[in-house]
């Protein structure tokens, strides 16, 4: 696995706070803030802190911790966000787009989770 991390890109100068954002939650290693272009009612993106270009690279080389700190804040919002069926919401979607065939616009990974409408049924 080779990854060039481009710390120029849009989500490493929100991390850095050189441009603004609407922060849905923080914690040590992730940040969690609403898109600029909101596909559905709830559509936050969540973010872990270190510099990981996909999923499979944060997979592969974060640390246990960022792993259960990332999944337990998308679970976090999505519990306080009121979505959860086992709560009695409406449910969500969670995605994470990669690389070309992905289409992926901003090359720091990131997990979409939408919500707050009938998404459709989605395959590609
Ligand atoms: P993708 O890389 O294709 O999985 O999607 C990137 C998402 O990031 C897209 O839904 C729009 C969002 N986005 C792009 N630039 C900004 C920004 O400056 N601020 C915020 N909040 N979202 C952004």
């Amino acid at each position: 696995m080779a990854y060039a991390y481009d710390d120029q890109n849009i989500f490493a100068k929100i991390l850095r706070g050189e441009i603004p954002n609407d922060t849905v939650m923080e914690t040590e290693h992730t940040l969690a803030f609403n898109d600029i272009a909101p596909q559905a009612p709830v559509h936050v993106l969540v973010i872990p802190k270190g510099a990981y270009v996909t999923f499979d690279h944060f997979c592969a080389e974060a640390s246990e911790a960022e792993i259960v700190d990332f999944h337990r804040t998308v679970a976090r919002i999505c519990a306080e966000t009121g979505i959860c069926p086992g709560d009695g919401g409406d449910g969500f979607r969670v995605i994470s787009n990669a690389g070309v065939d992905g289409v992926q616009e901003v090359p720091h990974y990131h997990l979409h989770i939408l919500a707050g409408r009938p998404l459709g049924r989605m395959l590609a």
